[in-house]
Order: C-alpha cells, then structure tokens, then sequence
C-alpha cells in the first residue's frame, strides 16, 4: 500500500508539473505573446497601458496554472471547507501582490527591464478594484490573503458589481460622486464561467402539497434571474496554493417569457431582459446605515442563493448524506449581509431535499460563524417584513417557524419575561413590523464573533447582552488583522528589504511574529539611521503625490501627520480640524522666538463621505476651507500645512501608510468596533495618536502605551460625560468652533449646522471633553519628533510589536475556534 501510495503521489507530481517557465526569456515571450495575441497590439507599438495588460495576462496564465492545481488538490483530498460570505471585498490592485506571492517579482521585473520597461510604472497603469466600502470590505480582502497563505480550504463569495464605490472629485472644497465603471478597459484578474451558472428566484407564492401524507412546501416563483460566476484567483505566498474568490454577476434568465414574445412586441421584450443584470449593477455606498430598499435586498439574497447552490452542489458530486454537511462545510457570515443563506440552507434541506425540520435544523446549527462588526444597536439591520414576504415569501414563513422554536424554548428557561422575549425576537413588532438580521444570525450560529477583545466586551454588555446572558459559550473574539504581504511587502519595499536585512531572514513574511526579532536592534545607530532613510524615501513619494495633486509643496523635515478613514461623525475628522485650527490660532499669536521652537507639520486628511451624510461631507468642505487659509498664509510658511487627499482607496493607502510619521485614531471610544487602518500604520513605523477605543487597547498592550499618544475618554466614563448637563469644555475649544461659526474660513451659513453639533449639551461624540487631552497628547507627539533618536525608537518598536495584528494570526484562530478546518497544501 506504500508503493499505492507512492504512485499516487507520483501522479499528483506530475499534474503538479509547471507547464509555464518564469526565466526572464520564457517571461518575455509571454509578454510579447500577449501584445500581439490577447491585447491585439503589434509588438513594435504599444504603450504603457497595453504591457499591463499583456503584463497582466501572463501572470494571469500563471495564476490559473496554481489555481487548477488547487483546485484538484482539494477536490482529491476533500478536507472540510470554509466559504466565506462577503457583500464586500476591497481588494485594490492585482499585479504586485500577484507577483510577489507568486515569488516572480524580480524574474519579472528584469524581464520588462530588457523590454524597455519599468515594473512599477507598469503596476501603476492598474485601477482599483473596489467592491467595498471600508475596513468591512478591506478585512475580508487582506483574510482571503491570509487563507491562501496558511493553505486553508477555503473560498470567497459575493458580487461582481459593475460599478464600485465612487469616485470622490472635490470641486471647490465639496465632494462630488462619480460612477466607478471599473470594468470599462477589461479585467484580467477575473475568469467567466459562463458555465457555471445558476437560477435564482423572487417573488411568487408559496403552494402547500403532500406526498404520503407528509407535507412539503412548493415556491413557485415570479421571477427568475441567472447568476454567473467570475473567480478571482488569490495567490497565497509562499505556497503553491491559490484560493478562489466566486463573485456573481446578474444576467438574464434562460427562462423566456413566450406570453410577451407571442404578443409581438419583440423589442420589449428583449430589454425587459436585459433589467435581471440590476442585481449586480451598483455598490450601496452607504456603510452602517441600512436603507431598508428592495435592491439591496435582492442583492443579498441573490448572492446568497448562488452561493448555497454551488456549496451544496459540491457537496452532493461526493457526498450523498446531509448528516455529513457540517464535518464538510463551514460557513462564514461577514456581518449580516449575508445572513439570508442560514435560511436559504433550511429551505433547500427541507423543501428540496425533503429532510424532516429537526434534522434539517441540527444540521444548520453546526455551520454558521457570524462575526459582528457594529457597536451601535441603532444601526443593526431590519428588514420590513412586508418587502421580505413579497420578494422572499418562503423564507419568511421559515424565519416565522424558526423564531416560533426559539420562543418557545425560551419561554422554558426564563418564563414570561415578556421584555426579555420581546428584545430577543427575530420578528420586531412596531408600526412596521421588522425582522432582525442579528437576532436571526446569533440564534441561528454556533460562534458569534467580535472583532476586538472591547469590542467583544460591548457585544457582551451592550449591543448582544441578553443573547449573551443566555448562550455565553457562543461569544467569542478574534481581533482583526491585517496582511503584512500587502501591507508592508507590497506598499513599502524599502521597508521590507531592511527588515529582512536585519532580521537575517524574509520567513517574517509568512511567520509575523519574528519582528519582534527587532527589538534588541531597536536603539541601534544603524538600523536607525537605515530606518529613518526608508521612511524619508517614502516621504519623498508622498510629497511629490501630494504636490501633483494639489500643487502644495510641503516640507520633508516636517511630521507628517495623518488621517486616512470613511468620514464618520463618530471617527472624528472634525476633532482632528478643530485641533488644526488651535495650532493656527497659536501660530498666528506667537512672537518670534516661540515661533522657532514650532515643530512643523503636514496635517493629510483623506476619505470619503456616504453621499447622503450631510455632516459627513461639510467636514470635507470645512478641512478645504481651513486648508485655504492656512496654506495661503505667509505668516506660518512651513509651520503648517493641510492637505485633503482626494478619492481615497486602497492604492492610495500603500503610498499614504508608508509615508506618514503620525497617525491619528481618535474616535469616540466604544465606538470603533476594531479600526484596522492603526495597523497597517503600526507595521509601517508610524506611531499612533488614539483613543482607547477598539484594537489600540491591544495595539497599546503589545508596543508599550510609553510608545504611543493615547489620550481622551474611556469606554466606561463615556455615559457620564453624555449626561452632564454642561461639561467642562475648554476655552480653546469654544474658540476655535466660535471661529468657524463666525465665519473665519467663510462659508458661515453652510457651517452652522455642522457647528450645532458639538454645542455644549449637543455634543454627542465629545469632541468639547476630549479637546484638552488630545492637544495635550499632540504637544507630547510634537516634543518626542524633535528628539531624533527617540522618536526612530518607537517607530522601530511599532513596527516590532506589530506582530499580532497580522490577519494570519486571525485565520488561525478562526480556523481553530470556529471553523474546524486544517490547513490542506498543494504539493509544490
Ligand atoms: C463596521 F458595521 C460596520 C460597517 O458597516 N462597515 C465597516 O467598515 C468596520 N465596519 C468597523 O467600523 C471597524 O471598526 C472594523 O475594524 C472593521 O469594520 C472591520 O471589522
């Protein structure tokens, strides 16, 4: 049997065998193939756009190579798998994280070099894919590196939208939106399998019928729509394997309606077709506030019911027995989005595949994880149950049962507490009568998840507290990460290649935890000097992008201060403006020798509002405002710069992280859920200015609150500090909100409302009792820049503590707590 065994591995070897060589000869020619073949362009002219694209494509031949191999591997060895269910992934650019992961860059690199190309002109010819909103989105992109990486069995699901996020133009300091038609010059990254396809249904009724005496239920539906698979390989590093991610696209159904045919009006017809592909058209670019709309419905369900049926239908090619579904499948919920499929799965178990209620229910108890990113019980997601019993009458009788069990059961352990029950009911009676996707989502999982140990505190106390008291073993957390590939490989090579120089190894790159390794060099004048080299080099960039973009020349001896984020009223951009303003303020009141002892900035904020958040979008206009006038004065030159950095995204990101000295995380504390952006800061060496809010508690426990700006309200003081009638607000504070209300950086009427909200009394977020301690902690920043050495130390020390908030570290503990599943390598 060993020599069986021999000879099987002999033929794995050889379906293994690599068919495409990457010698920079062999690489050339591929190119060149694709030039004249793929793109259509003739060898002796082509521009920098069409080498991407041809570029693009031989890694894309390579992608596919792994990705076959993969996929063989695992359908041969059938290890329990993760599908993991996303409305969102931000995954930015392709090519350099492809290259890199599949250990080709160089080889690639000095094959263009020959051409007469330069790599990272080429990478620079990519766009954004951005199919997400923010850290939600951007977390499932940097998990689905980490589970190729660590060699899990498991794949991505969600929508192929043709439009992404929008586009952020700023015209006169306000934010326009712009349609992302990223699709427009071609994808290469994505495969159609116009095969792989599947019929989805909405609308109808639902029909009672009987076959021996037992009862079963027959939806028969009002419309169908297709769902056709795009898989987008992700390459793990290091490894031979490469996952996939299986996004859905809408089209029409193979289904005609003969009746509008036969009636003649052929043209109709045909475009009342083409609307199916709706479904998959627009990104919702609101994060965290549900809109309670028909499309955004169908869009979840849709995603859901295509994905289910490409799960199930794996499952059935080897296996014939539903009891085994669990030891073959683990579900991931990403927030509740995606929470439909829990009831999707019940209906095909009992409708379709005809299995008893009680055995159907013991088989979807074991499956679902759910993780929760919110903090706010306001903004959790409620679906009218009128708008889910027309689209989806059947699963609204099946959430109805489903809710029936669990009261009833309930009712056993706690009796008639009828506020208890009340609260922990699926169904929400009221003037509209509302299900509750977290209630539905936290009966219906064996894991709920936070997303920070705070954040899993509050989940607990907060936001989940009765389900908690009554299923403690179900709460868990797994603090997010991120992953270092994209995040330091990818975005800082200077970085990475000093790293490795010093640690005598690149395996950090697989194994994060070796950067503490760092720590005993961290006062060395070398590395130092080196370290303080890379992120000037990485200054330089930042400066020549800011310039280009804004025409403002900023100074590389000044601290590069900065915050990157959605624009939220709770993150807190108008705190980080309003301290902006005191320093000018200050500046403008100082005499000279004062003056010299300025530590000069660069304050960069970036991001976008949701287009329908009012406030949101006058704190863009009002940092363009300030921005116009502090940038214009002569009297503070270099002292003071502030530069909004306009449509920010992922691509973005890599060049603003590896750039900046300072970052600031400074919302509300209980009210980021984690915040994944201070990491990604952290591993660049970038010290954190922040509140103890979310992951920096942990961020503070791993490099030392000593080397970090912490300051502002703790969780736990927040609900005091709300209910004073007047707190104690600073005269610094009603100054500088008296200067915009006045009418200072003009605009006065626009700004007034946006003033209101941090009146006395008003003010929500506690921007006015937090504004002493947050000056305090940038005068502290400001006092350790110009000490040289100290400052080099802690960013050294950042980026050694970094370690932990590495999305591979995720993954193992989802893989290990939740999920039960083991890694499963692709031979090289
Ligand atoms: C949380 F609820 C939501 C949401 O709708 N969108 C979103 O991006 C974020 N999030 C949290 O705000 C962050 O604190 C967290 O790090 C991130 O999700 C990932 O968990």
């Amino acid at each position: 049997s060993s020599g069986q065994s021999r000879g099987k591995a002999e033929r794995m070897f050889r379906l293994m065998d690599e068919f495409l060589k990457n010698d920079p000869m062999s690489l050339q020619k591929d190119i060149i193939h694709h030039v004249e073949f793929t793109v259509a362009r003739s060898r002796f002219s082509f521009d920098d756009f069409e080498a991407y694209q041809a570029l693009s494509h031989s890694v894309r031949d390579r992608l596919i190579e792994r990705w076959h191999d993969t996929h063989q591997h695992f359908k041969k060895k059938d290890p329990k798998r993760l599908y993991f269910l996303s409305l969102e992934f931000l995954m930015g650019r392709s090519l350099s994280n492809s290259v890199i992961n599949l250990g080709i860059r160089d080889e690639y690199a000095d094959a263009l070099a020959q051409l007469g190309f330069e790599f990272e002109v080429l990478a620079e010819q990519e766009g954004d894919a951005a199919l997400g909103n923010g850290g939600l989105a951007r977390l499932s992109a940097c998990q689905m590196d980490s589970l190729a990486t660590l060699d899990y069995p498991a794949m991505g699901y969600g929508l192929r939208y043709q439009y992404g996020l929008f586009r952020q133009i700023i015209v006169d300091g306000y934010q326009h939106e712009q349609p992302d038609f990223w699709l427009n010059f071609g994808n290469p990254w994505e495969i159609e399998r116009v095969q792989v396809s599947y019929s989805v249904k909405f609308y109808g009724t639902v029909e009672e019928k009987a076959s021996n005496g037992v009862k079963y239920h027959v939806w028969v539906p009002g419309e169908t729509v297709e769902a056709v698979a795009y898989d987008n390989p992700i390459p793990g590093y290091g490894t031979r394997n490469a996952i996939n991610l299986r996004l859905w696209a809408a089209k029409p159904s193979g289904q005609y309606d003969l009746e509008s045919y036969n009636t003649g009006d052929y043209i109709n017809a045909v475009v009342n077709r083409q609307k199916a592909e709706i479904i998959s058209n627009v990104l919702y670019p609101d994060d965290r506030s549900y809109q309670g709309k028909e499309l955004r419905l169908k869009q979840q369900y849709f995603f859901v019911s295509a994905s289910t049926q490409d799960i199930i239908r794996r499952f059935k090619d080897d296996h014939d027995n539903f009891d085994e579904f669990p030891d073959k499948v683990a579900f991931q919920i990403n927030e509740t989005q995606p929470s439909l499929a829990i009831v999707e799965v019940m209906r095909v178990l009992i409708d379709e595949e005809r299995l008893a209620w009680k055995r159907a229910w013991e088989i979807v108890c074991k499956l679902f994880s759910f993780t929760s990113h919110s903090v706010n019980p306001e903004g959790l997601e409620k679906i009218p149950v009128d708008l889910l019993g027309s689209l989806l009458p059947r699963h609204l009788q099946i959430i109805y049962d489903i809710n029936h069990n669990f009261m009833e059961e309930l009712k056993k352990k706690i009796g008639q507490d009828y506020r208890r029950l009340d609260q922990m009911s699926i169904v929400a009676e009221g003037t509209v009568k509302t299900i509750r996707m977290a209630n539905l989502s936290i009966i219906c999982s064996h894991t709920v998840n936070g997303v920070s140990r705070l954040h899993y505190e509050l989940l607990k106390t907060r936001v989940f507290k009765e389900f908690y008291d009554l299923w403690p073993q179900k709460f868990q957390y797994k603090t997010n990460g991120v992953t270092q590939r994209r995040w330091i490989v990818v975005s800082n090579p200077s970085l990475c290649s000093l790293i490795s120089k010093w640690l005598g190894t690149e395996e950090w790159i697989r194994n994060v935890d070796l950067l503490v390794g760092l720590r005993e060099h961290a006062s060395n004048p070398v590395l130092q000097q080196e370290w303080r080299m890379v992120k000037k080099i990485n200054k330089i960039r930042l400066a020549e992008y800011i310039e280009t973009l804004t025409g403002v020349e900023v100074s590389l001896d000044a601290m590069f201060d900065v915050q990157v984020k959605r624009i939220h009223e709770y993150k807190r951009q108008l705190l980080n403006i309003l301290g902006i303003i005191h320093r000018y303020y200050c500046i403008k009141n100082m005499n000279e020798s004062d003056r010299k002892k300025v530590v000069p900035r660069v304050c960069i904020i970036g991001g976008k509002a949701a287009p329908g958040y009012e406030i949101a979008k006058k704190i863009i206009k009002l940092c363009h405002a300030v921005a116009e006038k502090v940038n214009n004065d002569a009297d503070v030159g270099d002292l003071l710069k502030l530069i909004f950095i306009p449509d920010y995204n992922v691509s973005v990101a890599e060049m603003v992280i590896p750039g900046s000295d300072l970052s600031q995380h400074i919302s509300t504390a209980g009210h980021e859920a984690s915040g994944t952006s201070s990491m990604k800061f952290l591993m660049n060496g970038c010290l954190l200015l922040a509140t103890a809010d979310g992951s920096t508690v942990e961020i503070a426990e791993e490099v030392g609150s000593e080397n970090m700006f912490l300051f502002g309200a703790k969780v736990h003081e927040v609900p005091q500090l709300r209910e004073k009638a007047t707190s104690e607000v600073p005269i610094q504070f009603v100054r500088v909100v008296r200067m915009v209300r006045d009418g200072y950086f003009g605009f006065k009427d626009y700004f007034k409302s946006l003033c209101d909200t941090v009146e006395d009394g008003k003010d929500f977020y506690l921007l006015g009792s937090d504004f002493s301690s947050y000056l305090e902690a940038q005068a502290m920043a400001d006092r350790e820049f110009v000490n040289e050495e100290k400052w080099t130390r802690m960013s050294i020390l950042s980026t050694a503590g970094s370690g932990r908030f590495s999305s591979d570290r995720t993954m193992d503990e989802y893989s290990k707590l939740s999920w039960g599943i083991q890694p499963c390598k692709c031979p090289f």
